[in-house]
C-alpha cells in the first residue's frame, strides 16, 4: 500500500471519539469507552486494516479539548506578537510553558493534529452549538489541516443535526458527515470515507478507494456469511431426528426428549457464537451491546412454554398448542407426522426420494415399531426468527434501546417457514447432528443451502 495516511480523531471530551475509533476498526477493545468526561488521557494510534490484514490509514485518539477558549486566548495573543500564521502560532503555543502545564491535554492533540493529513471533529450533535465548540473549530482552522466534521448521535431524538449543519456552513465546512457510532449504519461509514477523499490531496485516492472497496465487499460478504450460518442452522435442526421404541418407558421418553432438546440448544448456541465471532462480538461484551443475549445465549430457552408467547408469534393451527407448550416431539411415526395416516413403506420410500437406497432401507429398518422425535414447525419458525432478528441487530451493531420483546418485528409474526426447511423434514442425511446418518456430500443439501441462504438473505 502507498503513502501513510494519518487521521487524527478530535472533539471536545464525551462526544464518542473512541467509540468511533471502535466502530470504524470493529474493534471493540480499543481504548476505553466511558459516560464520564476526559476519559481518554493520551494520544493512542490503531491501523485500519483492509480484510486481507493490509495496513490502510493510521487513526488516533486523543483526549478531549478540555478548555479551547484558553488556549484560543493564547493564540489571538500570540498573533498580537508578530505576524504568525495559523500553524507558525500553534508550533509556538507548542514551546510554551503553558503547553505543558495547564494546556497539556490540548497540547497533546494539536501535537498530533499538526503531523496528520486530515482531522475528524467528532461532535455530539445533541448538544446545543456553544462557544466552545467554535473555539475548538477555530484552532483546529489554525492548523491549517483539513477537518472532516462528523455529527455523532444522529439516532437520538434530540438530536440537533440541523442547527450544527448550518453553523459548519458558517464557518465554511459543508462536507459533514452525520454518524451514529452505537446504531451502525455502514452507508454512513461509506460516506465518511468519500468526503475524506475529497478533502484529502490525490496522493491518498487510491488507498480511500480501495479502502472503501474493501468495506462494501466486507458487508456484502458479512451479510451472506450470516445468512448461510442461519441456513445450515435450520437445515440441521429440520434434518434432526431421533427414533424410540413405541413402548419406551414414560419416564425414559422424558429424559430422552431432555437429551435431543439439549442437541438443539447446543447447536444453536453453535449459530449464536458463529454470528457474534462474524460480527466480532466477544461473549463478554454481548450485554453491554444491548444484545437480547445474556453472556453470548438467549433469554429465553428455546423449548420453555413461553417462548412463543415472548416473542408473540403467531402460529396458526392446533399445533400452536403445542408449541406454546414446548413440546417438540411427535409422537407418531413418520407417515403420521407427513399426515398419511399409516407409514407404509412405498410411502416413506416416496417421502426420502433422492436419499440413496441404502439410507431408505436403514430408515425403514428404524422406523418399524419406533416413534420418531423431531423439531416441530412451530419451534423451528422460532428458532429461524430468533437468529435472523439476532442478525439484524448485530449488523446495526447494538442498537441501544433493543429489547428482547421488541425483537421480532410484527412484519415476520406471520412468516412461514421456507419449503427448503420443510423438505430437510424428510432428509435425515442433511443433518450434522445426525452424526450417524449425515453425509457431507449431498448434492442436494448443498443446493438448499444456497437456495435457503438467498431466500433468508431477502429478509435482511
Ligand atoms: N447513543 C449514542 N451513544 C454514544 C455514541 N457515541 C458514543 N456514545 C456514548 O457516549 C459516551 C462517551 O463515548 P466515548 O467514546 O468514551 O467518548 P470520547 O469522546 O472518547 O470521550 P473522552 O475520551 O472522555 O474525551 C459513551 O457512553 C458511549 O457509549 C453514539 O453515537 N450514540
Ligand atoms: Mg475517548
Amino acid at each position: 500500500m502507498d503513502a501513510s495516511l494519518n487521521i487524527t480523531v478530535v472533539g471536545h471530551t464525551n462526544t464518542g471519539k473512541t467509540s468511533l475509533l471502535r466502530t470504524l476498526s470493529r474493534d471493540e477493545n480499543f481504548g476505553e469507552v466511558c459516560d464520564e468526561p476526559s476519559t481518554t488521557r493520551h494520544v493512542e494510534g490503531m491501523k485500519l486494516v483492509l480484510s486481507d490484514g493490509t495496513p490502510a490509514m493510521s487513526l488516533f485518539d486523543t483526549p478531549g479539548l478540555e478548555d479551547p477558549g484558553g488556549v484560543l486566548d493564547l493564540l489571538e495573543h500570540l498573533a498580537q506578537m508578530g505576524r504568525y500564521d495559523g500553524p507558525e502560532r500553534v508550533q509556538h503555543f507548542l514551546q510554551m510553558p503553558e503547553a505543558r502545564s495547564r494546556y497539556e491535554q490540548e497540547a497533546k492533540v494539536l501535537r498530533q493534529v499538526m503531523q496528520s493529513d486530515a482531522a475528524i471533529y467528532v461532535i455530539d450533535s445533541c448538544e446545543p452549538v456553544l462557544g466552545k465548540y467554535k473555539d475548538e473549530l477555530s484552532i483546529l482552522t489554525y492548523c491549517a489541516v483539513p477537518v472532516l466534521p462528523v455529527l455523532n448521535f444522529v439516532a437520538l431524538e434530540r438530536t440537533r443535526e440541523a442547527e450544527w449543519r448550518a453553523q459548519l456552513a458558517r464557518v465554511n465546512l459543508h462536507a459533514v458527515v452525520a454518524f451514529d457510532t452505537v446504531v451502525f449504519d455502514e452507508h454512513s461509514e461509506q460516506r465518511l470515507y468519500e468526503r475524506l477523499r475529497t478533502l484529502l490531496d490525490d496522493r491518498h485516492d487510491r488507498l480511500l478507494s480501495q479502502l472503501l472497496q474493501d468495506r462494501r465487499e466486507q458487508a456484502h460478504w458479512l451479510r451472506r456469511a450470516a445468512a448461510e450460518q442461519l441456513a445450515e442452522l435450520l437445515l440441521d435442526s429440520a434434518a434432526y431426528q431421533r427414533l424410540m421404541p413405541k413402548d419406551t418407558d414414560p419416564e425414559v421418553l422424558r429424559l430422552d426428549t431432555l437429551r435431543y432438546q439439549d442437541e438443539i440448544r447446543q447447536r444453536e448456541q453453535q449459530c449464536v457464537d458463529a454470528l457474534l465471532g462474524l460480527f466480532r462480538f466477544s461473549r463478554r461484551h454481548v450485554s453491554e451491546q444491548n444484545l437480547p443475549l445474556v453472556d453470548g445465549s438467549w433469554e429465553v430457552d428455546l423449548f420453555s412454554p413461553d417462548a412463543v408467547k415472548h416473542y408473540g408469534l403467531r402460529l396458526g393451527g392446533g399445533a400452536a398448542a403445542g408449541a406454546a407448550a414446548g413440546a417438540t416431539i411427535d409422537a407418531a411415526t413418520l407417515g403420521a407426522t407427513m399426515g398419511l395416516g399409516t407409514a407404509s413403506g412405498t410411502a416413506i420410500g416416496l417421502l426420502l426420494g433422492g436419499s440413496s437406497t441404502s439410507l431408505k432401507q436403514r430408515m425403514l429398518n428404524r422406523m418399524r415399531g419406533y416413534t420418531q422425535w423431531h423439531v416441530n414447525e412451530h419451534t423451528l419458525t422460532l428458532l429461524a426468527l430468533r437468529q435472523l432478528a439476532l442478525i439484524r441487530v448485530l449488523l446495526k451493531r447494538g442498537h441501544a434501546a433493543q429489547s428482547s420483546m421488541a425483537l421480532i418485528p410484527a412484519e415476520d409474526k406471520d412468516w412461514h417457514l421456507p419449503k427448503t426447511v420443510k423438505t430437510a423434514r424428510l432428509k435425515p442425511d442433511w443433518s450434522r447432528i445426525n452424526t450417524d446418518l449425515f453425509d457431507a456430500n449431498r448434492i442436494d443439501r448443498h443446493r438448499a443451502v444456497r437456495d435457503l441462504t438467498e431466500e433468508l438473505l431477502s429478509k435482511l
